[in-house]
């Protein structure tokens, strides 16, 4: 078995331990960073997703391999980190109102931090209200926000409008992401950019903050 074999059957099996020796044995052996988060940890929770759709996995099955796979991100954490000496901007990140999926916020966070963004993440079940007032206290150039349900894609809709009454809307950007969102819907609510996944985050908010 490969090592990225091991990383996703660890992923799949909600084995934590063996997740990060997975990953650590990928990366000893030469594998790319990206290669092991996309074919092995990423590939293994979109499989989760699959299992879970199709009733044979429920909630305890897909939190367990949510935590393998933090596991084996915690570890490839420093590896993914792109570096750049020059500071591009702040950026504050959470996952929106109702919404406790943040592994693709945290990988957002971990490669904008890799490129160089100041991050402030708010962590999950973010209400429009702290959005703002976080706008207000840390003066961000770009706000990111993240749903990964249907049902929580309306407060990203919620949080513009938020901006708009509090009069901040003009001072920062608005990105979002998650698997459910759309470029059609960034447009439709007003945000201005979408991206599906993190390193096109990165280039996202670097053309949003004008830094090439
Ligand atoms: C793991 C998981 C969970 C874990 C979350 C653990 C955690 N700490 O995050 C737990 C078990 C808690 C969970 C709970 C639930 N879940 Co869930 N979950 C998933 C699962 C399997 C994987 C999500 C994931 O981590 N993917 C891996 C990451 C890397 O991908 P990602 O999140 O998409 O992020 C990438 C991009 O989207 C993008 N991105 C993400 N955020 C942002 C932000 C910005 C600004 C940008 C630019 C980009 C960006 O970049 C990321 C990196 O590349 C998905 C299935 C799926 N295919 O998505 C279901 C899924 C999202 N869950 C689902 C459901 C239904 C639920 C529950 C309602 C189940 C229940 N009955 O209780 C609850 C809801 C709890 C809540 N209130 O949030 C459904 C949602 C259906 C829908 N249409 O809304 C899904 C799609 C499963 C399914 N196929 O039915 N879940």
């Amino acid at each position: 078995m490969s090592n990225l074999e091991a990383i996703y059957n660890a992923v799949l099996d909600g084995n934590a331990p063996g997740a990060e020796a997975g990953v650590k044995a990928a990366l000893a052996a030469g594998a790319p960073a990206e290669t092991v988060l996309k074919d092995g940890l990423i590939a293994a929770m979109a499989e989760v997703g699959r299992l879970f759709e199709e009733n044979e996995y429920f909630v305890p099955e897909m939190l367990v391999s949510a935590r393998a796979m933090k596991a084996g991100l915690a570890y490839l954490k420093p590896h993914l980190a792109e570096g750049s000496a020059t500071p591009a901007g702040k950026v504050v990140v959470g996952t929106v109102k109702g919404d406790l999926h943040d592994i693709g916020k945290n990988l957002v966070a971990m490669m904008l931090e890799g490129s160089g963004f100041q991050v402030i993440d708010l962590g999950t079940d973010v209400t429009p209200e702290k959005f703002v007032n976080a706008v207000k206290e840390h003066k961000p150039q770009v706000i990111g926000m993240s749903a990964l349900l249907t049902t929580t894609m309306p407060s990203m809709s919620g949080t513009v409008k938020a901006l708009t009454e509090a009069g901040l809307r003009g001072q920062v950007k608005v990105m979002i992401g998650g698997a459910p969102v759309t470029d059609a819907f960034a447009r439709q609510i007003g945000a201005d950019g979408y991206s599906p996944d993190a390193s096109s985050a990165v280039r996202l908010a670097r053309s949003l903050v004008g830094v090439r």
